[in-house]
């Protein structure tokens, strides 16, 4: 045979070779379909191929947002997406925190509901499909009131779902939990100029809890395609420990913090283990898209992934996850509303309680207490107030109240200290007999509590150096039903992505930001109302529920197209089609 022969015969040769190895493909597939062995994973098709791009453009463009702004989303909202779009799939959420806490109190038990707008929003979800919720038990009379199997039946007066506690040594929790987690990851994922501590004793465990809470969700699925939901910077690795023992659950991983730039990302030791975690997922949501943009960048940074930016998609290792923003938000009407006296009455209980003389404007800030909220700043700011307007000197009383955590942490110790120090230093500069400028109460106050200082402001100070969302801004927004009151939002919150009527600060420029105090406690009333009107219809429109609805029905989309492929890959075995075959086998491994 001369070079020329060969040449000539290669394409027929290359024909034959692919033809053969389709054939096999095909009978692979087939024999695998039938044994029961295979069956298409929920991950979206690669998107390498034209048709699972396709598809993937359909879902960014049909789907997700455009259903969900056309909506009223309430918990029933959420109820019927379970019934019609999602029927007999079981919700598994997973968080560190559970939603009923069970603690000895005087020899009995008491029972804690935390104040978290997640539980209010994913409850609702898990009641309707009597699904799980996976949480540590960290009350004190936790073991007391579970099963055999850790599980005990909530809510207590009427149960519908089930809680599944999963206990932690006190190694566990300090090296998974206060360690990695939020001496780790938390200052890593903030612009707050903290500086991560990354202890490999702290990695170890927290990466043996994680499998821990991924052996109680494989315990409590009832089939092979649950849709698990889960929360936080706690789960990293959690995704792909799910995704090896149960491949076809739709996995939708929320991170509730900021995801810093690939540069900051890259100080962590584990970063490639942390994102191989997270790809695990069938969908990873972020509050802003810009969030969303960061971990792209950091997947594309560390791992050896194909990327399609358009459709937001991240193919790794035969899998295919998405990546989207859904911002979080709080119930609407906010139950605590209807506990609460007018607007009026709380005015004048919280200005008695204090002892706020008439015609004092009244500035109010609610936080937990941490270092990424910038309380401090927002004292240091009030003090450019009274340099540059002195006027304002009696004029004006800063109430912040904080609510004390992770307290045993160093970090949070020097905090309470430092904004001890700095309150007291306006105290001494500015007050007089009389008039105290900074009331600074580190203490947990209750949801009532909360709401009634909310109602009581002129204005709310929320000045986080950086923020994933941010909720206290929302809720003062919810609790003014008056349509009167000032917010003043830092711009490295999440929430001041939509919250635009807001006054918007840069959290690090105090004499702005005590430029911006002068002009909210100047704001006539007017103008107050027309923002304030403006910001209650974009938290009402775009409540908790919708940001849990907008996963739901995502998760239905996947469901959906992972079982359109199943059949047409039955429907192409029943009818020996078998040139369509390994097209379809190529889209879905
Ligand atoms: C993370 C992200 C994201 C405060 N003091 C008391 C009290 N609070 C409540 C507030 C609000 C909640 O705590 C704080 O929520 P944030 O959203 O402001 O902040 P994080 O706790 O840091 O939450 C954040 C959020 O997750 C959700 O995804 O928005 O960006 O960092 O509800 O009212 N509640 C009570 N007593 C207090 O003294 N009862």
């Amino acid at each position: 045979m001369t070079t020329s022969d060969l040449v000539t015969s290669l394409p027929a040769l290359w024909l034959a070779v692919l033809a053969t190895f389709c054939l096999a493909g095909v009978a692979l597939a087939a024999a695998l379909i039938r044994s029961g062995k295979y069956r298409p994973s929920p991950f979206v098709p690669q998107a390498s191929s034209d048709g699972a791009r396709t598809l993937l453009r359909e879902f960014e463009k049909n789907g997700h947002s455009a259903d969900a702004a056309l909506v009223k989303w309430s918990p029933d909202t959420l109820r019927k997406i379970l019934a019609t779009e999602l029927p007999d799939a079981q919700v598994i959420v997973v968080s560190n925190r559970e939603p009923y806490i069970h603690n000895l109190k005087n020899d009995d038990v008491e029972l804690v509901v935390p104040a978290s707008g997640l539980v209010s929003a994913l409850e609702p979800i898990t009641r309707a499909c009597a699904g799980t919720w996976i949480a540590y038990g960290g009350g004190s009379a936790d073991r007391l009131v579970v099963d055999e199997q850790d599980r005990v039946a909530v809510p207590p007066d009427d149960p519908s779902y089930m809680l599944r506690r999963v206990w932690l040594s006190e190694a566990e929790h300090a090296g998974y939990y206060l360690g990695f987690a939020n001496e780790g990851l938390w200052p890593l994922c903030h612009i707050a100029f903290t500086r991560p501590s990354f202890r490999a004793s702290d990695w170890e465990t927290y990466e043996s809890v994680n499998r821990k809470f991924a052996d109680a969700v494989v315990a409590e699925a009832r089939n092979e395609r649950p849709i698990v939901l889960v929360q936080d910077y706690h789960f990293a690795l959690l995704p792909r420990m799910l995704r090896e023992q149960l491949p076809e659950a739709i996995i939708i991983t929320f991170w509730h913090i900021p995801w810093p730039n690939s540069e900051v990302f890259s100080i962590c030791p584990w970063r490639e283990r942390i994102l191989d975690g997270l790809l695990g997922s069938s969908i990873i949501g972020f509050h802003t898209q810009f969030h969303c943009n960061n971990f792209i960048e950091s997947v594309d940074r560390f791992l050896e992934t194909r990327i399609e930016r358009e459709d937001a998609a991240i193919s790794y290792q035969g899998q295919t996850s998405l990546v989207h923003a859904y911002p979080i938000s709080i119930e609407w009407p906010p139950a605590e509303l209807g506990k609460v006296p007018p607007v009026a009455r709380c005015r004048d209980s919280i200005r008695t309680r204090l002892g706020i003389a008439d015609g004092v404007k009244l500035c109010v800030g609610v936080e937990r207490l941490d270092y990424t909220k910038g309380i401090i700043d927002r004292f240091r700011a009030l003090g450019e107030l009274f340099d540059r307007h002195p006027e304002w000197i009696g004029k004006v009383t800063f109430l912040q109240i904080a609510a004390p955590s992770r307290g045993t942490l160093p970090d949070y110790e020097r905090l309470h200290r430092e904004c001890e120090r700095c309150a007291e230093e306006i105290n001494r500069r500015y007050g007089r007999d009389g008039y105290t400028p900074v009331l600074f109460v580190a203490e947990h106050h209750t949801r009532q509590q909360v709401y009634e200082i909310y109602r009581a402001a002129d204005v709310c100070m929320v000045t986080s150096l950086h923020d994933g969302m941010n909720l206290v801004a929302k809720e003062f927004v919810a609790a003014r039903d008056d349509e009167q009151g000032v917010l003043i939002l830092s711009m490295f919150a999440g929430a001041s992505k939509e919250l635009l009527e807001a006054l918007i600060v840069n959290p690090f420029d105090a004499a702005t930001m005590g430029e911006m105090i002068r002009q909210a406690l100047t704001m006539p009333p007017g103008e107050q109302r027309d923002r304030m009107r403006r910001m209650r219809e974009i938290v009402r429109d775009n409540n908790v529920y919708r940001w849990a609805g907008s996963m739901l029905l995502d998760a239905a989309r996947l469901r959906k197209r992972a079982e359109t492929e199943l059949a047409a890959i039955n429907s192409s075995i029943e009818t020996g089609n078998v040139v369509s075959l390994p097209e379809r086998w190529r889209a879905m491994t």
